[in-house]
């Protein structure tokens, strides 16, 4: 009797609360395209008008969106091409790619589509392989119908039932390693009606790469299975290599405009915390599915996941695109950049507006607080003593930027190492590092437009380190003494 009491009250609570819902939502007029909710029952019962020939692209590109297409046959043929490619300067890896590419090419559906689709190995492969689309409702996500060899082609269809953006990639044993050498791709499913308009949309999918050698060990890089299974990757880059997305190679658009960026991971072992340095998502579609976050910083895009990242950008400059787990970023190749032009919006962003030095003890003018004061300054040191003392400082302030060999990040981080830059005047390189640098540079013929601060160094420190710096990597074996960065202070 109790428990049937008690029971009731629930209910009672709970038809209180479903009504308490239904009055409220009824109360939100704006509808989303994910509110316009449809079951796969229904995508199933869409007939299929017509039959049409995919586009598909390259990343960054992304096909043209479906607009108001109805449900059709839509043919798609992947070829599967092995290919030796570079990982960033010097390094040659052999990429298995659907379609040429890393990711693969970027497949776009609407919701009741049927995919015909067609995989071809090509005959100079050397190895089968398949395929498994997470948007496909079938064994394997058609693995099981699409194991290919070279020089053979196979075909299976499947009807898109469930909006969102889905990655696809190879499937064949052993899985990890077709897919760590870059057998991944997205294929996107968009809602009855389309998704919103926006003005520029772009494919952007994660990966991590296991070489024999570690990162920037230049030749023809063989995959390492057994940093593979430690999750110890040497590379983690965007759109397969290092440089796909910097400099040059920069996605771009303009002030004013709405980005819509079409997010993957391929994995095959790290998760990505995606991120754009300057700028916040107006919205996310987390993982790729219906649900829409608003204003987000950083979005978790799992292994075999994705994510769709809208905002507007509303300021020029270079906006980089990186994991933040951020030594992939710097240290691992997982760095893209967008570059924004346009008339500066200084309501949303004025740059520097003051500068002055801080002096926590007030008013006197102070020193730079100088943390080898105390110690003994060793008059006329000789170049043994300066390169050991040079080399400890460089690894300690230098390296995170500049890099253990002075190699630098082409187009980030100039390189110090055989740099022209450097070996043509050592006053400047000496104020380089008393006062910093800032603006454009160029460098064995690479541009630089970014920010050195001044680093808080004595000038013996400076002379050790940047005697150290020509004394190392081919640089012109320039002897920096304490005097001569006196004279530059
Ligand atoms: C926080 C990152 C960072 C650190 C730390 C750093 N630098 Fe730099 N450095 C830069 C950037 C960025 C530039 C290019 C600035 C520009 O574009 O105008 C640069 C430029 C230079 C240049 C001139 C360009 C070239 O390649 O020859 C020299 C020399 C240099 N740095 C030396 C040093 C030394 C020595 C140290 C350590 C004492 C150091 N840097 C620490 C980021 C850094
Ligand atoms: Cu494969």
């Amino acid at each position: 009797m109790k428990t049937r009491k008690k029971l009731s009250t629930t209910a009672a609570y709970f038809l209180l609360s479903a009504l308490l819902i239904t009055g409220l939502s009824s109360c939100k007029k704006k509808e989303t395209a994910a509110d316009q909710k449809m079951t796969t029952d229904l995508a199933e019962k869409i007939v299929a008008q017509g039959t049409i020939e995919a586009e598909l692209t390259s990343p960054p590109n992304v096909p043209k969106p479906i607009g108001k297409r109805k449900a059709s046959k839509i043919n798609v043929s992947l070829e599967i091409l092995e290919q030796e490619g570079e990982m960033v300067g010097g390094v040659k890896y052999m990429y298995w790619t659907f379609g040429g590419s890393v990711p693969g090419s970027f497949i776009r559906t609407r919701v009741g589509d049927e995919v015909d689709f067609t995989l071809k190995n090509h005959p100079d492969n050397k190895l089968p392989h398949n395929i498994d689309l997470h948007a496909v409702t079938g064994p394997g996500g058609g693995a099981e119908s699409s194991l290919v060899a070279p020089g053979q082609e196979v075909s299976f269809s499947f009807k898109t039932l469930n909006p969102g953006l889905y990655v696809y990639h190879c499937a064949t044993a052993p899985v990890g390693m077709h897919i760590a050498n870059g057998m991944y791709g997205l294929i996107l499913v968009e809602p009855e009606g389309g998704l919103a308009p926006v003005d520029r949309e772009y494919y952007i999918m994660q990966g991590d790469f296991y070489t024999k050698g570690d990162y920037g060990e230049k030749g023809l890089q063989p995959f390492d299975m057994h940093k593979a299974l430690k999750e110890q990757p040497d590379y983690v880059v965007f759109n397969g290599n290092v440089n796909a997305l910097v400099n040059d190679n920069a996605i771009t658009a303009k002030v004013g405009e709405t980005i819509r960026l079409f997010v993957g991971n391929g994995g095959p072992n790290l998760v990505s915390s995606f991120h754009v340095i300057g700028e916040i998502f107006d919205r996310v579609h987390v993982e790729g599915g219906d649900l829409i976050n608003e204003n987000v910083q950083t979005t978790l895009i799992p292994a075999g996941g994705a994510a769709i990242v809208e905002f507007k950008v509303n300021t020029p400059g270079t906006f980089v695109l990186v994991d933040h787990s951020i030594f992939r970023a710097f240290n691992k190749g997982a760095l893209g950049m967008l570059k924004v032009e346009g008339d500066k919006n200084e309501k949303v962003f004025a740059g520097k507006t003051r500068e002055g030095i801080y002096l926590p003890e007030g008013g006197t003018i102070q020193k730079m607080p100088n943390g080898t004061a105390k110690k003994e300054i060793i008059e006329n040191k000789t170049l043994a003593q300066q390169m050991a003392d040079g080399k400890n400082i460089f690894s300690r302030t230098c390296f995170a930027c500049h890099q253990s060999e002075g190699q630098g990040i082409e187009g980030i981080f100039p390189p110090l190492a055989k740099s022209d830059y450097l070996n043509a005047d050592v006053k400047r390189a000496i104020t380089t590092v008393i006062h910093g640098l800032q603006g454009e540079i160029t460098v064995n013929n690479v541009k630089y437009n970014s920010i050195m601060t001044s680093q808080n160094l004595s000038d013996q420190e400076v002379a050790d380190v940047l005697t150290y710096i020509y004394n190392s990597w081919g640089n012109n074996k320039t002897v920096v003494t304490r005097e001569m960065v006196k004279q530059n202070r």
